[in-house]
């Protein structure tokens, strides 16, 4: 059950390296944000990532963890700053050097590096430019892309970016934003071309797709959730899938009509040029209604009591994996996918014997699980799962009050200590019966 199926962890590169002006590394607007040179957001707590998990230093020890979980496959992602340190300039050794011996290590211990080129850490001389409003910002992404690409041959599994959805409408006024998204899908498409023109591997994207369903069986909430699909899902997956743009989809977002999005064909073809597989974070499901006062989206969300919440107050669904996996089958030709984040934030405490009994996690995988399970046997080509996270790590404004991990964080010392998670996920992953037992039941 599941054999063939590689199961792997996440991390993303500002969230666990710190060293944030170490070895020629220039600033990104994260450094910014949690220095408070940036207003944008507030970190609670006044907490910054300038160490976090120490991991740019202690990496050897994590890839040890790695080991001992058995995980197969490793999602990590790389600081720009710490290559591109200003404009036109992907040079900076030291930064290309950590990377190389991570993935040389990774290797080593037989554990495939899956490598996201942007999770959000974008250096700052490229915002003090517009970031992702400038066009300028297609060509930089190449040229970063292009530097790692040749740095590290032996990598075999690259995703362009991390959560589109999430990182635009933070950062730049309502009017940039449609530039922001034309972007960001040309920057995507650029490095796909540029990839497949001179390396042989796999590329695609980390997507953070989520159903949306309609809270009764009617045509009003029917149009609610196409409505929300469309800003949510389907502003990516159709441009990246089918080189165009969901209809009506300037209206639904309203956009100005100085501001409309639209493609020329040949930024359609760039923007849909052929990815080798599909990152999905997987996190909730959605459910709304029709509200006919709530244009232009004419919906407005249900609070399910039914569905329990994480400690970040995310609802969890274990069933809409399954769901989103089958609309990539039925929708999107079945392309091959990955869930490339999919994790649960407990109020994790150490007790007097020292362990951590996150049995809330544990129940969490499994489900789940499960439901990865479902969606093979139901055809999904879906090939691997990457629990979110590896080590409890810096929550972006949530600072280190919020715990993902399968690893327990004592920040104080960077003390690492396994949670009861890790020893489920490890016996999930090495114990062919025990997972065979573990995730039967559903059909
Ligand atoms: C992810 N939601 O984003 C990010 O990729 C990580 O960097 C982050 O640490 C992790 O979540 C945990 O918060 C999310 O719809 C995107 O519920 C969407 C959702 C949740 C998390």
């Amino acid at each position: 059950m599941l054999d063939n199926f590689i199961f792997g962890t996440a991390t993303s590169a500002y969230q666990i390296e710190g060293a944030w002006n170490e070895d020629g590394k220039c600033p990104s607007i994260w450094d910014k944000i949690s220095h408070k040179e940036d207003k944008r957001f507030r970190v609670q707590g006044n907490h910054t990532g300038n160490i976090a998990c120490d991991h740019y230093h202690r990496w050897k020890e994590d890839i040890h963890i790695l080991k001992t979980l058995g995980v197969k496959a490793y999602r990590f992602s790389i600081s720009w700053s710490r290559i591109c340190t200003q404009e036109c300039m992907c040079s900076n050794l030291k930064g290309i050097q950590f990377y190389q011996d991570l993935v040389g290590e990774l290797k080593n211990n037989n554990i495939e590096p899956f490598v996201t080129l942007y999770h959000w850490d974008l250096p700052a001389w490229l915002d003090d430019i517009g970031g992702w409003a400038n066009k300028k910002s297609i060509d930089y992404f190449k040229c970063y892309a292009e530097t790692m690409f040749n740095a590290l041959p032996e990598v075999k599994y690259w995703m362009t970016f991390n959560e589109p959805a999430v990182f635009i409408p933070n950062f730049w006024g309502h009017n940039n934003k449609s530039k922001a998204i034309k972007n960001v899908l040309l920057a995507h498409g650029t490095a796909v071309e540029a990839y497949h023109k001179n390396h042989d591997g796999n590329i695609g994207i980390a997507l953070n797709l989520m159903p949306i369903l309609p809270n009764e069986q009617s045509t009003n909430d029917e149009i609610a959730v196409l409505n929300l699909d469309k800003v949510h899902n389907r502003i990516w997956l159709d441009p990246i899938f089918k080189g165009e743009l969901p209809k009506d989809i300037n209206e639904l977002y309203s956009f100005k009509k100085k501001d409309y999005l639209k493609f020329s064909k040949d930024e359609s073809e760039i923007i849909s040029r052929k990815i080798d597989f599909l990152g999905i974070n997987y996190y909730t499901t959605s459910f709304v209604r029709y509200n006919k006062f709530n244009p232009p989206l004419y919906m407005e969300p249900v609070k399910k009591t039914i569905f329990e919440r994480d400690d970040m107050g995310i609802e969890i669904v274990p069933f809409g994996l399954w769901e989103i996996c089958r609309k990539m089958r039925d929708e999107y030709e079945n392309p091959p996918i990955y869930i490339t984040e999919n994790g649960r934030c407990c109020p994790d405490a150490f007790v007097h014997d020292s362990a951590i009994h996150d049995t809330e996690r544990i129940r969490y995988i499994k489900d789940h699980l499960r439901y990865c399970r479902v969606a093979v046997n139901e055809g999904c080509n879906l090939k691997g799962y990457f629990y979110w996270s590896l080590l409890d790590n810096f929550e972006w404004i949530f600072g280190y009050n919020k715990r993902f991990g399968l690893v327990y964080m004592f920040y104080p010392t960077q003390n690492r200590v396994c949670k009861d998670s890790f020893f489920y996920y490890q016996k999930i992953i090495n114990n062919a019966d025990f997972r065979e037992k573990e995730l039967k039941e559903l059909r």
